[in-house]
């Protein structure tokens, strides 16, 4: 089989076909990407011996379990073009992620690639409700973050109109959402929340812009900000997933209308979780590590790779693909307070319920002794701010909340409006202070 992935199915059309289908569909690829792995990279031709597994083993689409994980190490020891499966001059484009420790994880596509990820993130624009015509603002960075191009590419294959703005400068985006009446706003949660604040600077009701619909992605975030979006944004916030090793956001998405969670697109990607401490394979609804293996992708073939990324798996419902819970963390976010695990999301309800608080918060760890310590660095509302004893009120009644539901007993600072540091792209939540103390 040449550069093709098989099968025959239009990847425009899946949500007509059947579960057997699909499967059958699945193995038939799979069969054609762990071969086009094996040939082609030397990674995959040592790992698979090391663990004394070929292509020829997988028989069935439980046999991808013999074949090992592909990790973030992985792509940092074959950095930058060693796990490309094709000769460098078919790679029309090249992408990172945007990891902020070391060097990024650089990832390629061929021509079919690129035309792959499009169709799939013009899925799911599509599935948040968006149409032909509409008007796409995209505060998603442009450049080696795959965020803005492939939202870019999407957009325009649906036929959108699409106004490429990139993050930052939200004075700037607030008039250009004044004047051109985009329809559907695409942007990190983080930065869709500054964009709204932006619109309050400028004396704006940002409910009444003519945005309907959010697609926001490429961090964890909860209930509690999608509320927060559509109360403020005045739309409807869509949750839209992805990673650079696998594609770049489109890989799930949420379906206006539809059922729960994030629709993931099994024609292409095949999904598994695992448990992240023995790297079992847990059955659909159990909570774990997902892994994504690529099943038509030709300049970087991914087999099993561990997305750090904690969700489970959902049954088909209207329609034979599965769906993903929403990402609520990653596994390295995990903090350990005393003991206790935290996830910063958790934190991020609770801000939102103690009520006279910004959404944007801080996380910093230091070390006292032994024990790792969290202070957890809030801001007050404009309106909220009035004396020290308020902020002191808050301040306590937070600590409770966290003592309470997270079990843990950590400090917290509550700041003046608009003094902790806003993000263009994704949220930086921690400071270190760990490395500096021990
Ligand atoms: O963040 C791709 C993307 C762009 C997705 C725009 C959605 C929208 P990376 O920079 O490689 O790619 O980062 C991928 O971000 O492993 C998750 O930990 C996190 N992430 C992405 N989307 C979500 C989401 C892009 N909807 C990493 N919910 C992933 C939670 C997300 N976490």
């Amino acid at each position: 089989m040449g550069l093709s992935g098989g099968g025959t199915m239009s990847t425009d059309a899946p949500e007509r076909q059947s579960v057997e289908q699909i499967r059958d569909l699945q193995l038939q690829r799979l069969r054609w990407s762990i071969r086009h792995a094996w040939e082609n990279v030397p990674h995959y031709r040592h790992s698979f011996a090391d663990r004394g597994v070929h292509p020829d083993d997988l028989r069935t689409l439980e046999d991808l379990a013999r074949f090992p994980f592909l990790t973030k190490q992985d792509f940092r020891v074959n950095y930058p073009f060693d796990l490309f499966a094709v000769p460098r001059e078919k790679v029309v484009r090249i992408h990172t992620s945007s990891g902020t420790t070391g060097k990024p994880t650089v990832v390629g596509y061929t021509a079919r690639d690129i035309d792959t990820w499009t169709t799939l993130m013009g899925r799911c624009i599509r599935a948040a409700g968006a149409r032909t015509g509409d008007i796409v603002h995209i505060a998603y960075d442009y450049g080696l973050f795959t965020g803005g191009l492939g939202s870019h590419w999407g957009a325009e294959r649906l036929g959108c109109t699409v106004i490429p703005v990139s993050s930052g400068r939200s004075g700037w985006q607030v008039e250009l959402i004044e004047d051109f009446r985009p329809d559907i706003l695409m942007a990190t949660p983080s930065y869709a929340l500054n964009l709204a604040e932006a619109f309050t600077r400028r004396g704006l009701d940002a409910q009444l812009s003519s945005l309907r619909i959010g697609i926001f992605g490429a961090e964890p975030w909860t209930e509690t900000t999608r509320a927060a979006l559509q109360a403020r944004l005045g739309l409807e916030a869509f949750d839209l997933y992805g990673l650079a090793e696998v594609m770049g956001p489109g890989v799930a998405c949420e379906t206006a209308g539809g059922p729960e969670g994030l629709t993931l697109w099994e024609d292409h990607i095949y999904p598994e979780v695992i448990d992240p401490h023995t790297g079992r394979v847990l059955s659909d609804g159990e909570e774990g590590e997902l892994v994504l293996t690529t099943l038509t992708k030709e300049a970087l073939p991914v087999i099993r790779y561990r997305t750090r990324d904690l969700t489970r798996l959902l049954p088909p419902q209207r329609g034979p693909m599965r769906r993903i819970a929403r990402v609520f963390a990653r596994t390295d976010d995990m903090l350990v307070i005393h003991g206790v695990n935290v996830f910063p999301s958790q934190l991020e309800a609770l801000i939102a319920h103690t009520g006279g608080l910004s959404p944007h918060y801080k996380l910093e760890i230091n070390r006292q002794g032994p024990l790792d310590e969290l202070t957890l660095h809030v801001e007050t509302l404009e309106r909220e701010y009035e004396a020290d004893a308020a902020r002191g009120r808050i301040a306590a009644e937070l600590t409770r909340q966290v003592k309470t539901y997270v079990g843990v007993s950590i400090a917290v600072a509550v700041h003046r409006p608009g003094t902790l540091e806003r993000a263009p792209g994704k949220a930086t939540r921690l400071i270190e202070r760990r490395a500096a103390a021990r």
